[in-house]
């Protein structure tokens, strides 16, 4: 597998020498400073591209785009949806011309990955990211106040989101909604609670089978053009993999991602198999996930969470928490050896280690929430650890 990085561009406080530290090859990043709908010009992206090659010392080439984000009127599936296919399309042209292959992107609703707690203490000092179900519930029904939303509920946790509710604080729930709105990557789409009612009300009546609709009209629009430009497009799951403040979720499991795979039935239709978001839903045998559609993965998130009963979970070591990570590296491994044999020159998948604690040195710094180095040079060096033996007992390529 090719072992690669998250850089967020030149403003990261994590460089590029930094990452040439930590022995990743390959870069994943995205132009984030274009807003969603717009397109990624030839430049830009020759732009970036130069940066991250800018010392050939380092080693280090631009192997991942993530994300090349969804304009929410695609998921909405109202708006000028002729123009912003165009302009997805137009991206992943001047993508491939850039050299890119491998494009990621998700189809949550408004959101993207939800935490509670962007520093949950760890028993030896350090930091983790949390999910607490009961802080959801208190913003979602407390304060968002969405009509309807206690009875999704069980009254148990509403009792407690109640009881958090009642002890906060004005600055306990303004840090709730910024801890709310931090997986959110752009730099245009953070949301106060008044603006993110009127989001939510713009998605009144799209349930499930309208949003798999929309999702699949948008397959159907972009997926011809990543396969004439080689482009291999790989959608992130959910994160969590349950419905949010009544938003819909359609990439939360088996099903779902077959649904996904199905809509389009082409290699450029791919997964980004993130064992994380996917191994926070109760339900999910991610090991059996990772086998059963191995061979339209095109990236692999790796990561770990240790789940709790009433839904919260706490990101977990990389190999530690509840999913078994030597088994869904075993799959990718597979299937990548399976590739080289039919001759796929571009056979290794890119995997890079998923957030990270933060840990010693990491504690302070101006990194993205759950994106420290040392947090995921630890991840990395014992996740290659556990490719390399894989590799070697089974006699897979690396
Ligand atoms: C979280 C990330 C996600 C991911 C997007 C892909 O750390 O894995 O934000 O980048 O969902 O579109």
């Amino acid at each position: 597998m090719e072992q690669t990085w998250r850089w967020f561009g030149p403003g990261d406080a994590v460089t590029l020498r930094d990452i040439a530290q930590t022995g990743a090859t390959g870069i994943v990043t995205a132009l984030h400073d274009i807003p969603y709908g717009v397109v990624w010009t030839p430049e830009a992206i020759a732009e970036r591209r130069a940066s991250i090659e800018a010392d050939p010392a380092l080693g280090l080439r631009w192997s991942v785009v993530e994300s090349l984000p969804i304009h929410e009127d695609i998921k909405r599936g109202t708006g000028r949806l002729d123009a912003l296919f165009d302009a997805y399309r137009q991206s992943l042209r001047n993508l491939a011309a850039g050299g890119l292959r491998t494009v990621c992107y998700n189809f949550m609703p408004i959101l993207d990955w939800t935490r509670t707690e962007l520093r949950a203490p760890l028993p030896g000092g350090g930091n983790a990211l949390r999910f607490n179900a009961h802080q959801i519930a208190a913003f979602d029904c407390f304060m968002l106040a969405r009509p309807d939303a206690e009875a999704e509920y069980e009254p148990g946790l509403l009792a407690r989101a109640r009881a958090w509710f009642d002890a906060s604080s004005l600055a306990d729930q303004d840090a709730l909604l910024a801890t709310i709105m931090a997986g959110l990557p752009g730099a245009y789409d953070r949301y106060d609670v008044p603006s993110l009612r009127r989001m939510l009300a713009s998605y009144d009546g799209i349930d499930k089978a309208a949003l798999r609709q929309n999702l699949a009209r948008f397959l159907r629009e972009v997926v011809p053009t990543a396969e004439e430009f080689g482009i291999r497009l790989c959608i992130h799951p959910d994160d969590p993999p349950r419905p949010m403040f009544g938003l819909s979720r359609i990439v939360s499991n088996a099903e779902d991602i077959a649904c996904v795979l199905a809509a389009v039935d082409s290699r450029a239709n791919g997964l980004t198999l993130c064992t994380g978001s996917l191994g926070a839903g109760a339900g999910n045998d991610v090991p059996e996930i990772a086998r059963r559609f191995a061979d339209r993965t095109w990236f692999a998130h790796l990561r770990n969470v240790a789940k709790e009963p009433d839904g919260s979970f706490m990101e977990a070591d990389h190999l530690g928490g509840d999913v078994p990570m030597v088994p869904v590296i075993q799959a990718l491994l597979e299937a990548a050896g399976q590739r080289r044999a039919a001759g796929d020159a571009h056979w290794r998948i890119p995997m890079r280690a998923d957030h990270g604690h933060e840990l010693l040195d990491d504690v302070g710094k101006k990194t993205h929430p759950g994106y420290p180095v040392i947090g995921r040079l630890r991840g990395l060096a014992e996740l290659r650890g556990v490719m390399s033996a894989v590799a070697e007992l089974r006699n897979l390529p690396i």
